[in-house]
């Protein structure tokens, strides 16, 4: 059986559950609930030097991570679905999709460190901004065009959604009402991928 170190809120560990239901092999790998919060968890560091999750530990003890390396990987363990291209263009585009997604991601989570972590008198309003411009100008970006997919979502549709749905989740789903064509993304998402609704964070 593999570990995955986890939280439920984690919007990373998110896209890793759903890639797993997508390909059939949840039941190959069992949550282990893991604290990022306290200063140091030494079990985690020793699993990841980076103090991060997820991280997935394979039968053998090998850890991998980050979340991308561990969906390249889940997506070799079952045929189909397909969730990276294997070459050319379309992988290109898929990669660059998911790394826009992991982009809005990560400047979401830098705000909410940044209130988690900074005492309320050394929080910088400029830093919060231009994280904050990150963020909306990617989703204008994306509201143009939402990416289409043909057979199914892929790995990068995956990464969008939970880039959504952390917005929702810690950002009270400020996106939406300038987002109206997003929305309806990822509701025709939802209702493509089961495991979403069933990851929702808490
Ligand atoms: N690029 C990483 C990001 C992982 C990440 O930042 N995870 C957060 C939880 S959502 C974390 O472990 N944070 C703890 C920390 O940064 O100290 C990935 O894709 O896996």
């Amino acid at each position: 059986m593999m570990k995955l170190l986890s939280s439920p809120a984690s919007p990373y560990v998110r896209k890793v559950r759903i890639v797993a239901a997508m390909k059939g092999i949840a039941d190959r790998i069992e949550a282990q609930p893991t604290d990022t919060r306290s200063p140091i968890n030494e079990a985690l560091q020793r699993e990841n030097p980076l103090s991060k999750i997820p991280v997935l530990i394979l039968d053998d003890g090998m850890q991998v991570y980050d979340s991308r390396v561990i969906c390249e990987y889940l997506d070799t363990l079952a045929p189909e679905p397909r969730l990276f291209p294997s070459t050319g263009r379309e992988r290109l585009r898929a990669l660059t999709l998911a790394a826009l997604a992991d982009g809005i991601l990560d400047a979401a989570l830098l705000l909410v460190y940044e209130k988690r972590y900074r005492p309320e008198e050394k929080w910088v309003q400029g830093w919060m901004d231009r994280q904050q411009a990150k963020i909306d100008a990617a989703l204008d970006h994306l509201e143009k065009a939402p990416p289409d997919w043909e057979a199914g979502p892929d790995y990068a549709h995956v990464t969008l959604a939970c880039a959504l749905g952390y917005l929702d989740f810690r950002h009270g789903g400020a996106w939406r009402p300038a987002h109206p064509k997003l929305m309806a993304w990822l509701d025709r998402f939802s209702a493509a991928v089961p495991a979403y609704a069933a990851t929702r964070p808490v």
